[in-house]
């Protein structure tokens, strides 16, 4: 990094900034996944060959194991509020004699397989679109999550795999790739990203997350992935992406060599209106894929109805 590497965000980004503010009007809450129209559905279904599906959410409260989740984030903690050991203990008898079980979950809404509000995070004092960030204050009054969850996100996913394509299990700490690598890897796999894909990228890190200790997955915070370029954005912006999908917690590589953290959530996300969805479970999707080597799908998801949340758990499912 050198001395005169941008330190800000909005340095990073420049005041002009590829954006599509306003190009679904004033009031516009889900940014590009207007792109995803009944057409793009269709593509999605077009490319049904098997009827395999895959779920893609990663377990909550999987034994053994700490929930995957951002460094900033804790885990999911479900508990029992109503089982057979709660009437063994002494709770009243219902006159019908049936027992039940019940139980609650105190979790980040960010903390499990997520989409991300497009309010999630900003720069500059304004959110997507060009909302004012103090719509942020207590809740999210606009780009919350309940519109992209409202509308539902359906189209025609491509899987990249990127871990396959460098020949690893996983990607290593910190390393990055570029839009080229991504069409690269596509290429390498017989397919080219088409404009309004949905782009799934695994880079093997959660798996990684599963084979390895909390420590070292944790230590020294700094995530692969795609990394922020100017032509990088220009590209998403050029070929429509509605939503970036990744089996990163963060879905891009954590820190640009210019020591700014995250662009890419401000460059896309917020500028764009690209829908984020992280810490997807891409493993088995991606095992099914090169077994008849076709990387297309219908992708479905629809995060929960969260009023005034900044995201939300998801169970995404790809149909092949
Ligand atoms: C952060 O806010 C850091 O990330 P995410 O997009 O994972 O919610």
């Amino acid at each position: 990094m050198s001395s005169d590497s941008p330190r800000t965000i909005a340095e990073l980004l420049g005041d002009d900034a590829p954006k599509n503010w306003g190009k679904w009007g004033p009031d516009d809450e889900v940014g590009s996944l207007n792109y995803l129209t009944p057409e793009e559905a269709l593509r999605g279904a077009a490319a049904i060959r098997s009827g395999q599906s895959f779920t893609l959410q990663v377990p909550i409260g999987k034994p053994g194991f700490e929930d995957p989740v951002h460094p900033t984030r804790t885990g999911a903690v479900r508990t029992s509020v109503s089982d057979e050991g709660f009437f063994q203990r002494g709770a009243e008898e219902p006159a019908s004699g049936h027992h039940w079980a019940d139980d609650k979950i105190e979790m980040f809404l960010q903390g499990s397989t997520q989409y991300d509000a497009l309010g999630h995070l900003w720069y500059g004092g304004q959110i997507w679109n060009g909302y004012d960030a103090m719509t942020t204050d207590g809740e999210l009054r606009k780009a919350s999550i309940l519109p992209i969850a409202e509308r539902g996100v359906v189209g025609h996913g491509v899987l990249i795999d990127m871990a396959r394509y460098y020949g690893k299990e996983s990607l290593g700490k910190g390393e990055s790739f570029t839009h080229l690598d991504l069409q690269d890897a596509a290429r390498a796999q017989g397919i080219e990203i088409q404009p309004r894909d949905i782009i799934v990228i695994r880079t093997g890190w959660l798996g990684h997350y599963y084979e390895t200790t909390p420590e070292e997955f944790y230590a020294d915070w700094n995530e692969p992935g795609l990394t922020w370029s100017r032509d990088l954005v220009e590209w998403f912006q050029r070929m429509e992406i509605p939503n970036l999908v990744t089996d990163l917690v963060a879905n891009e590589t954590t820190w640009h060599e210019s020591g700014v953290e995250l662009p890419l959530h401000n460059a896309l996300m917020r500028n764009l209106g690209i829908a984020f969805t992280e810490i997807v479970w891409l493993d088995d999707l991606a095992a099914a894929c090169a077994a008849d080597n076709r990387w297309d799908f219908l992708y479905t998801a629809a995060p929960l109805k969260v009023h005034g949340a900044s995201g939300a758990p998801v169970n995404p499912i790809a149909i092949r």
